[in-house]
């Protein structure tokens, strides 16, 4: 099977690079981080076949597409992977730019490779899009405000390609999950503030890259007339919170 995954240069991304390339997949490898890609190259083998793309850039995921299919053969699976929250703060205090950067990350590059991919895969009757969405998308959280919203949206742009793909063989899923841990999540948002960043998963047990890695794995084991159309994932530790009331 060949997977492309967008933002194999860290977290999940990478992680399901090692667990596809171990299950001996062919794995195209996306980030914009070319020379992370390439030390992943050189750890996993030539099965791991490396592509600088920036998800915002809608000319070169066409193309990107377009020349995997003609030169490596066709994309069994998608992983909708690159993404990233940046700051936690209130709307009100909020950076236009930054709010720019996740809807341009989160959404629209989402969108842009899907675009590209599905219409193989739909003449082909084969095929597997991978969302990574997010809790932040159903519960909301103080600071959540855009970042949220962007998970909502490919919560709900999967279930609305499950139904333009009802009766095809081809799957669509959104993997949603809470706090987890070990990747470069929280330095992102957290505007590269490593202190503040490991404070977020102090005292927990948070999901693991890994557990993404086997969730997508286990995905991929299911017969073909079967779709998860969405996963919620929480470590134990995590539960969605009571409302908030301000009292007088
Ligand atoms: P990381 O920050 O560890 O990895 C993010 C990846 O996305 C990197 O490989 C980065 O690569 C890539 N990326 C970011 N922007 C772009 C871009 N414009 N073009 C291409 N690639 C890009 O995060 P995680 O692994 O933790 O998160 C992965 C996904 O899972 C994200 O969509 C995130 O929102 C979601 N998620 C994460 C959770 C968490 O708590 N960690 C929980 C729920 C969902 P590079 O910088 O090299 O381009
Ligand atoms: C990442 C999980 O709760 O930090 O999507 O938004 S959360």
């Amino acid at each position: 099977m060949n997977a492309l995954i967008t933002g194999a240069s860290a977290g999940f991304g990478r992680a399901i690079a090692q667990r596809l390339i171990a299950a001996g997949h062919t794995v195209f490898a996306t980030a914009r981080r070319k020379d992370k890609l390439d030390a992943l190259a050189r750890e996993l083998g030539s099965k791991l076949i490396a592509f600088e793309l920036d998800v915002r850039d809608r000319d070169a995921t066409a193309a990107l597409v377009k020349h995997i299919e003609q030169q490596h053969g066709p994309i069994d699976a998608l992983v909708n992977n690159a993404g990233l929250a940046l700051g936690l703060g209130p709307a009100q205090q909020s950076s236009l730019d930054e709010w720019d950067t996740m809807i341009d990350t989160n959404i629209k590059g989402l969108v842009y490779m899907t675009h590209a991919a599905l219409p193989g895969m739909v003449e082909r009757n084969h095929g597997w899009i991978i969302n990574l969405g997010s809790i932040a998308g159903t519960y909301p959280y103080p600071g959540g405000n855009v970042y949220g919203a962007t998970k909502a949206f490919v919560h709900q742009f999967t279930l609305n390609l499950k139904s333009d793909l009802v009766g095809k063989k081809v799957r669509v899923t959104s993997i949603e999950p809470g706090l987890c841990g070990g990747t470069e999540f929280s330095v992102t948002r957290f505007g590269g503030d490593e202190s503040k960043a490991a404070n977020v998963y102090q005292g927990t047990e948070p999901i693991t890259a890994d557990d993404i890695a086997e969730t997508v794995s286990w995905l991929l084991s299911l017969p073909s007339h079967v779709n998860i159309n969405t996963i919620e994932m929480m470590p134990t530790c995590q539960a969605s919170g009571a409302f908030s009331i301000v009292r007088s």
